[in-house]
């Protein structure tokens, strides 16, 4: 893979690109997805209205943090702070307007381009997710997202463009993000609300099965270009039993499976488990797969696994406990940690866990993908002074040292979530802020969209030139 390891931040193109009628973009699903507590709700219960916008709410999407024109600038930023890479994701919608197009959109395909000439000069690698929960927006109205095979074919041909063009500069690719948040049968990851369904969990497992197979199929196409390297990319977190009670040790084993390991293990192993098998046939699911599909899984196994981690989970089947919310997660709330204002335990020794779980258990490169701190910020006679977030990475750096030192644990790369001001995905919120940069913009939709350099950014950079020592 690499000799160096890889420094560096990661957005999405939803949260952050804005410009959502600029240079012949299309619509997407999350151009249609209320900003606002109102967010999870809509996702997860009442469904999210995809014919039309309504009044009452607000798009933040649909402006992110406008990187779509301040890109140069943006790209000058990371290479003050030293990244050497940049996780990235690119618009569906940008470079096939509705997804059905014959041809791409020529001023999409060069916006990317702009930017992967930037990030050479620069020396920053690109690692491109090519679909971060963004769908165009006809896929999901006319033929409901994942849930339609055609789909697959639709994603082959945006990706096989993604490599006609980039591949001159890019060697790393993420098919998707988070696929295992797919198994929430939200919107978001599967371009369907499965929830409209009777057999919803049919629906919810048969969209991660076709995503599966694109995920094969584009690796398999993906390979004839020059030096490509796939990952696949999970959501991890740390899951706890509350206690040695066996009935809770086991519902913890059991949870983790179709939630953190499936998708991983069928990506890597080249074979749907037979944990999962069984679930579908105690569940009466059934999944539409055929035999080349599943050879084409076994045959185009990924090469890197690349994750998020913010917090960790607490699992309790014997005792009704007090809740908490982790990064869509539910959890019993755990007396050892403390939690963010967003709810999210902040646990950076769960972090040297799953580091090492992931890496027992698949034996391939890992890539940290996401890591980051969700904080309120305050300016202060034009400063930022976010010492908390600092905390919270320096934590969970010397999580990461310590996998890697001690306990031999293989990583490549390390790219904090949201090094810039974005909106969030779960709350849809701008306030909500990772950013190792500030971007003046706010909830209210008010702001100039001034990148301005948080005390973190400053800290990061030496971090990252090896001026601070992480013990
Ligand atoms: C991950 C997503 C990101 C990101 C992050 C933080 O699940 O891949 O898109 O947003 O979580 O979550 P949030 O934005 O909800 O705070």
């Amino acid at each position: 893979m690499t000799e160096k390891f890889l420094w560096g931040g990661a957005t999405a193109a939803n949260q952050c690109e804005g410009g959502y009628d600029k240079g012949g973009r299309g619509l997407s699903v999350m151009d249609f997805v209320p900003g606002g507590k109102i967010r999870l709700k809509l996702l997860h219960e009442s469904g999210v209205d995809l014919s039309r916008i309504d009044e009452k709410y607000n798009y933040p999407n649909r402006v992110g943090n406008m990187h779509y024109t301040h890109y140069e600038e943006d790209i000058k930023l990371m290479a003050e702070a030293g990244f050497s890479v940049y996780r990235m994701s690119i618009s569906w919608s940008r470079i096939y307007p509705t997804g059905f197009d014959e041809i791409p959109n020529q001023e999409g395909i060069n916006f990317y381009h702009k930017i992967f000439k930037l990030l050479k000069k620069n020396n920053i690698e690109p690692l491109v997710t090519i679909c971060h929960f963004d769908l165009p927006i006809e896929i999901a109205r006319t033929i409901d997202g994942w849930y339609n095979k055609q789909t697959i074919d639709l994603y082959v041909k945006y990706a096989t463009t993604l490599f006609d063009e980039y591949s001159q500069y890019v060697k790393y690719w993420i098919p998707f993000n988070e696929m295992n948040v797919g198994a929430f049968g939200a919107l978001m990851p599967i371009g369907v609300d499965s929830n409209r369904f009777d057999n919803s969990l049919e629906v919810t497992y048969q969209c991660i099965i076709n995503q599966l197979v694109a995920n094969a199929k584009i690796i398999e196409i993906g390979r004839k270009y020059a030096d490509n390297n796939f990952g696949t990319m999970i959501a991890a977190h740390a899951s706890y039993a509350f206690d040695c009670n066996p009935q809770n040790q086991l519902a913890n084993v059991i949870s983790e499976r179709m939630f953190r390991f499936f998708c991983g293990d069928t990506q890597v192993f080249g074979k749907i488990p037979n944990y999962a098998a069984n679930y579908f046939k105690l569940n009466n699911i059934e999944i539409n797969i055929s035999a080349s599909e599943q050879k084409n899984i076994a045959e185009n196994t990924v090469d890197f696994l690349a994750f998020s981690y913010y917090s960790s989970s607490t699992i309790d089947e014997v005792t009704e406990r007090e809740k908490s919310s982790g990064n869509m997660f539910v959890s019993s709330k755990n007396p050892h940690l403390v939690e963010s204002e967003w709810g999210w335990t902040l646990d950076p020794i769960g972090f040297r866990i799953i580091l090492n779980e992931l890496n027992d258990r698949y034996r391939i490169p890992l890539f940290v993908a996401e890591n980051g701190l969700g904080a309120f910020d305050q300016i202060v006679d034009g400063e930022i002074e976010d010492d908390y977030r600092i905390s919270y990475i320096k934590e969970h750096l010397r999580a990461l040292k310590q996998a890697i030192e001690i306990d031999g644990v293989n990583v490549f790369g390390y790219t904090l979530w949201g090094w810039i001001d974005l909106v969030s995905a779960g709350s849809g919120q701008f306030d909500k802020r990772y950013g190792i940069v500030y971007v003046d913009y706010n909830d209210n939709g008010e702001g100039t969209f001034k990148r301005i350099k948080k005390k973190s950014f400053y800290w990061y950079q030496q971090v990252i030139s090896g001026q601070e020592k992480i013990n």
